[in-house]
């Protein structure tokens, strides 16, 4: 019989016992209540949508793709990823009217994940969190600009609390933050040293305002910036008060890819936050390895995305399914905005 043959009780214990291992390896243990099946029975078209949508949209906008990605981070950094970014008067959200400065995030992207709300509604009626469909379109950002298609945990639900100025504040670091700062700042997320170089890898694609790095190039060069960079930077940026933008990836700056640490590995990163990963002993060695494998930054990325995609989520019966992701639904609950003086802080 061949199930009493020796080498296939070696293959079969081998497939058990290694499969789970290597899940382990590409994915971290779901959050409680998330599961990759989630929608299976009540949306079983929601990640096709949502890419054939994101597909004829980025054709038309290729920044959409990099003003998504980066709703997904900060929904996530402040208060978990439960949408509250996405609510009107949310500190990093929409709202002109109590956003801190420089935070810029695209009306763009807003206005994209609600078009995607209503028109999986009409597809599965309202099941799909908005929450979701902001982790799904990251996804999207990500493999359609040439990145990883990896997985992604659903089940969030959408909180009825705006993301306030103070919490925005104190969990999204500046980019004249150096290492230190930002694993301190991770760190507030049970994130570490390898989550912060494969998630800073984010910027590979967007742009960034003159004002988020004009203290790299006033009133002179950042020693740690390459001279011909930072000639073409001061174009850019005549003034330190100039309201350009200019690429966050001078190599292929709507690409996904890894040429991010190409760039800090020739002193060519944008941000303090960038170039300081190059410069510190701690993340240094990990630039280099993505630098030089695309396929390791790709797979570290996206374990990264999955950990950050589950932080501090609501499930099961919390929060609501909103109808209209820049609302919370009527009738259901108050929430304060805080910090409407948001406005005296310093570039984010
Ligand atoms: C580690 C700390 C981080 C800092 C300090 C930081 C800071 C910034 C800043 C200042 C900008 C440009 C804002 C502007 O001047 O308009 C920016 C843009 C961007 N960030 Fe980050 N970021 C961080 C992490 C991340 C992460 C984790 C992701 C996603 C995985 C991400 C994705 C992006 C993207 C895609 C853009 C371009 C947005 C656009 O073009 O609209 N960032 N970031
Ligand atoms: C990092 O920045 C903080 C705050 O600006 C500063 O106190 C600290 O000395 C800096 N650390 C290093 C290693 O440069
Ligand atoms: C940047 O803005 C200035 C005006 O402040 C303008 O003269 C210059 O041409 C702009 N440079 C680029 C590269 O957009
Ligand atoms: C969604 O909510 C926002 C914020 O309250 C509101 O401005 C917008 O008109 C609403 N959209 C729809 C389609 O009702
Ligand atoms: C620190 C910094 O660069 N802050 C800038 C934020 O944006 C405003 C304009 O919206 C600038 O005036 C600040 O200088």
């Amino acid at each position: 019989m061949a199930s009493t043959n020796p080498l296939f009780f070696l293959l079969l214990s081998t497939l058990l016992f290694l499969s789970p291992l290597s899940d382990a390896q590409t994915a971290p243990p779901l959050a409680k209540g998330l599961s990759y099946t989630f929608y299976k029975s009540t949306c079983p078209n929601l990640e096709s949508i949502i890419r054939l949508e994101l597909q004829r949209a980025f054709k038309s906008n290729v920044g959409l793709a990099a003003g998504l990605l980066r709703i997904h981070f900060h929904d996530c950094f402040v208060q978990g990823c439960d949408g509250s970014v996405l609510l009107d008067g949310s500190a990093s959200g929409p709202s002109e009217k109590s956003a801190p400065p420089n935070l810029t995030l695209r009306k763009e992207a807003f206005d994209a994940i609600n078009q995607l709300r209503d028109r999986i509604e009409k597809a599965c009626g309202r099941v799909v969190s908005c929450a979701d469909i902001t982790a799904l379109a990251a996804r999207e950002s990500v493999f359609l600009s040439g990145g990883p298609n990896y997985k992604v945990p659903l089940g969030r639900r959408d909180g009825l609390t705006f993301a306030t100025s103070d919490a925005t504040l104190k969990f999204l670091p500046s980019p004249r933050s150096n290492v230190s700062v930002l694993l301190a700042a991770l760190a507030l997320n049970n994130l570490d040293v390898n989550d912060l170089v494969a998630l800073s890898g984010g910027h590979t694609i967007g742009i960034g305002h003159c004002s988020s790095f004009n203290n790299r190039i006033f009133p002179s060069r950042d020693p740690s910036m390459d001279q011909t960079f930072f000639n073409n930077l001061r174009l850019t940026c005549p003034t330190s008060s100039t309201t350009n933008t200019t690429n966050l990836d001078v190599r292929t700056p709507d690409v996904f890819d890894n040429k991010y640490y190409v760039d800090l590995v020739n002193r060519q990163g944008l941000f303090t936050s960038d170039q300081d990963l190059y410069s510190d002993g701690r993340t240094n060695p990990v630039v280099s390895a993505f630098a030089n494998d695309q396929g390791l930054f790709f797979e570290k990325f996206a374990y990264s995305m999955v950990k950050m995609g589950m932080l501090n989520v609501v499930t099961g019966t919390g929060g609501q399914v909103r109808a209209n992701c820049s609302a919370r639904n009527p009738g259901t609950g108050w929430s304060v905005v805080d910090g409407e003086e948001g406005g005296s802080v310093a570039a984010y």
